[in-house]
């Protein structure tokens, strides 16, 4: 019999890849979707109609017990989040609510209908914020700086508190900053590719920035997502950190991008003091050793390739929009 999936968060990101990667493994895949006056479901439009989506809120804990009696998953892939850093200093108790308390609401829901449920939760290298260890594995300690930082180390200790209490099979994946085409605009990446798009085609003019000198160890969402899935396979529940070795700054990103189109990136780009944030993070890499040794996991696509797939999605939209207007 086909495995039953249920993803929260299936209509972000690494929702979209996970369930994707899930159908064309054979499982029957769920997603949890919250109640909005406009559906947001263009990420998996491709292959909705091979999913079943089900209304329950991370905020709501009897919507989550219910949807678990109803769907009785395999494997619980818990990706909901607020996940955008800057909208934590702005709305910092909702982030908790999601971010943090909303790991307990799934882990008490996995508890109290089926403890056998396998279930994984999506920690972050923000955990590790202003570390000095480089690079950053499973036991580099966390320094968090932004209230989505904090909200993800709570996520982190209780998903390895019901397993160390209850038995869960319950593991964290700790997953370094990985994009693609699917990424939200007002993540650094994909706000790069798609403004060296549109400057590109003549639709904008400027690219406003923050921190050039920031650096990130930056994958490919396709790749990180199989991470996330072998660690729900494996004999024994574990964390593990997801990442490629490498880092680059945002500087070196807007080099790539804006010469992947032939533009010189000075001409275009001014800096936004209100794009600095209260607490940076300045340097994140990872070091994914244990994955490798114990998963098998290892990323596939690189910086250079990664920049070259999202700029030339973005000149392709951007082309048919121009187009159609
Ligand atoms: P994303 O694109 O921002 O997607 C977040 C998802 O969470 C969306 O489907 C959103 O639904 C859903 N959601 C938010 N609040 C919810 C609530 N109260 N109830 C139900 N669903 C809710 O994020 P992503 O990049 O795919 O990341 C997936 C997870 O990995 C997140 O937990 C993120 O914090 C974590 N993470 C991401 C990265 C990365 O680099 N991408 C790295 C480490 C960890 P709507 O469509 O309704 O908004
Ligand atoms: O910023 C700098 C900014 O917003 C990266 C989330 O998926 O990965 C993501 O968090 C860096 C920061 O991602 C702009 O200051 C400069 O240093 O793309 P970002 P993030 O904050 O690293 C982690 C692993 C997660 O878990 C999160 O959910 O880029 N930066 N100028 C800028 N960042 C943005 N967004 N916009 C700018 O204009």
């Amino acid at each position: 019999m086909a495995k039953r999936a249920l993803i929260t968060g299936i209509t972000g990101q690494d929702g979209a890849y996970l369930a994707e990667f899930l159908l064309g493994r054979g499982y029957e895949v769920h997603g949890m979707v919250r109640r909005a006056s406009t559906e947001s479901f263009e990420r998996i439009a491709g292959f909705r109609d091979r999913l079943t989506l089900h209304q329950a809120d991370l905020l709501d804990q009897l919507s989550i017990i219910t949807l678990l009696k109803e769907v009785e998953p395999d494997e619980i892939y818990n990706l909901a989040a607020q996940s955008f850093v800057p909208t934590s200093w702005l709305q910092p108790l909702l982030t908790s609510e999601f971010t943090a308390l909303g790991v307990t609401r799934m882990l008490e829901a996995v508890r109290l209908v089926n403890p056998a449920i396998r279930f994984y939760q999506a920690s972050s290298s923000e955990m590790f914020g202003a570390v000095d260890q480089e690079p950053q594995n499973e036991t580099t300690p966390f320094y968090p700086r932004s209230p989505y930082g904090v909200a993800k180390v709570y996520g982190h200790w209780i998903t390895v508190n019901y397993r160390e209490s209850y038995g869960i099979f319950a593991c964290s994946g700790i997953l370094f900053n990985h994009e693609s085409p699917l990424r939200g605009k007002e993540f650094v990446t994909r706000k790069v590719s798609d403004a060296a798009a549109r400057i590109k085609l003549g639709v904008q003019n400027k690219l406003r920035l923050g921190n050039l000198d920031a650096a990130r160890d930056w994958g490919f969402a396709g790749d990180y997502v199989k991470a996330m899935w072998l660690m729900l396979q494996q004999d024994r529940p574990s964390d593990y950190v997801i990442a490629t070795g490498r880092k680059h700054t945002v500087r070196e990103l807007v080099e790539a991008a804006f010469g992947y189109v032939g533009l010189d990136w000075q001409k275009y780009v001014e800096i936004d003091p209100a794009l600095i944030r209260p607490a940076e993070v300045n340097k994140l890499r990872g070091d994914a050793a244990r994955a490798r040794r114990e998963l098998g996991w290892e990323p596939v696509v690189s910086f250079d390739e990664l920049v070259r797939m999202m700029v030339e999605a973005d000149l392709a939209r951007v082309k048919r929009e121009v187009e159609q207007a």
